[in-house]
């Protein structure tokens, strides 16, 4: 699996592996290799192939971490604006601002995900197949556990017929079965063995299964109640983790396989009617990112704006508790509602 050669961007390519990669770092870390085999190759590897990836890098398991942490650290100090320490888990709701009217006017749902990866396994991009579906085994007997009110059915990718998952998909509630970025990543290996998904009975409570992270477990609801999304969330997570022990790191927090995710691995989003902002996407973005926020199109991580509709998020993870991030979306949400209805 050794690269021997230094890898050579295009000038297009606006990577944090990129930007971070230096000759002397590179020269560094090769030969390291991880008790599961993960290489400086294997981490870059996503970054290398798809040279339009924001970041550009997957880890194996929890030692990449360290192991490879002269290239991480400043990748995740330029993403998060820390490199931790990470602080305790803090779901606590008591604090939350409010939302103004013209925003919750103009949010049509909100969604509040974390990732979740079990100790004693690799990540995705370094399992093996046998240790995926051990993973899947131990998540549905955690399901079955949850409280009656989140309770439901777990659906298996392979026994799912094409329509069904295609419908479920464009309504925001599964995973796509092609991504050429998980895939240089090693993220689609068998697929579609061992993936699929929890759904609660109301389909607002779900969990993904052995996709990009073991566990991404979400709560999404219509309308812009973001604390209510929040709240159903926590229920969910609390209820899983006395049944599943999760994969953290004392400096980073809940581990994931992309570094973007460490910490909280929380992403709450709205999507949201910005119709005087959408005159102009790119100074969106760049308003967003400076209030710490994050812009993605209608279906996701690279995709299109639709309808003057986006999905906006907390960019951080790192370093920042749960409670934080909501918080501190929350008040971007009112910021770029105000912003908005201005430029109307
Ligand atoms: P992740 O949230 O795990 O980083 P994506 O950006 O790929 O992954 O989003 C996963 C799915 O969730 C996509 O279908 C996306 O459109 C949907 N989604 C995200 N936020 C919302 C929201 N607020 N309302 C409805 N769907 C959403
Ligand atoms: C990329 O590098 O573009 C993909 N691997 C996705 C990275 C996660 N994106 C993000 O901004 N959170």
């Amino acid at each position: 699996m050794g690269n021997s050669k230094f890898p050579s961007f295009t000038d297009g390519c606006a990577s944090l592996l990129k930007k971070h990669l230096t000759k002397e770092i590179w020269e560094e870390l090769q030969g390291r290799r991880t008790a599961s085999g993960f290489t400086i190759s294997d981490l870059i590897r996503s970054g290398v192939e798809q040279e339009d990836s924001s970041i550009g890098m997957y880890a194996g398991d929890a030692e990449s971490y360290d192991l490879f942490a002269p290239l991480l650290d400043p990748v995740l100090l330029d993403y998060h604006g820390s490199s931790g320490p990470h602080p305790a888990p803090d779901f606590s709701l008591d604090a939350l601002p409010e939302l103004s009217r013209e925003a919750q006017e103009n949010i049509l749902s909100t969604r509040v995900r974390v990732g979740r990866n079990l100790a004693g396994y690799p990540l995705g991009p370094a399992i093996s197949s046998a240790e995926r579906r051990e993973v899947e085994t131990r998540i549905k007997e955690a399901l079955a556990h949850l409280p009656d009110a989140i309770q439901g059915a777990y659906h298996s990718l392979s026994e799912m017929n094409q329509t069904r998952r295609q419908d479920l998909v464009a309504r925001h509630l599964l995973f796509k079965s092609e991504d050429r970025f998980l895939t240089s990543a090693g993220l689609m290996r068998d697929w579609p063995d061992a993936r699929g998904i929890f759904l609660s009975r109301d389909e607002a409570f779900s969990v993904w299964v052995n996709e990009e992270d073991q566990l991404r477990i979400i709560a999404m609801k219509k309308g812009g109640d973001v604390t209510a999304v929040f709240r159903l969330l926590t229920e969910g997570v609390s209820a899983l983790s006395r049944h599943l022990d999760f994969l953290t790191d004392p400096r980073l927090g809940f581990l994931t396989s992309c570094p973007t995710n460490l910490g909280t691995a929380m992403r709450a989003s709205v999507h949201m009617r910005l119709t005087g902002l959408a005159t102009d996407e790119a100074a969106l973005k760049v308003n967003a990112e400076a209030l710490g926020l994050q812009v993605r199109g209608i279906h996701g991580e690279h995709s299109q704006s639709k309808g003057g509709v986006f999905d906006i998020s907390n960019r951080m993870r790192l370093g920042v508790t749960e409670a934080e991030a909501i918080t501190h979306l929350m008040r971007g949400i009112n910021h770029l509602a105000r912003m908005d209805a201005e430029a109307a």
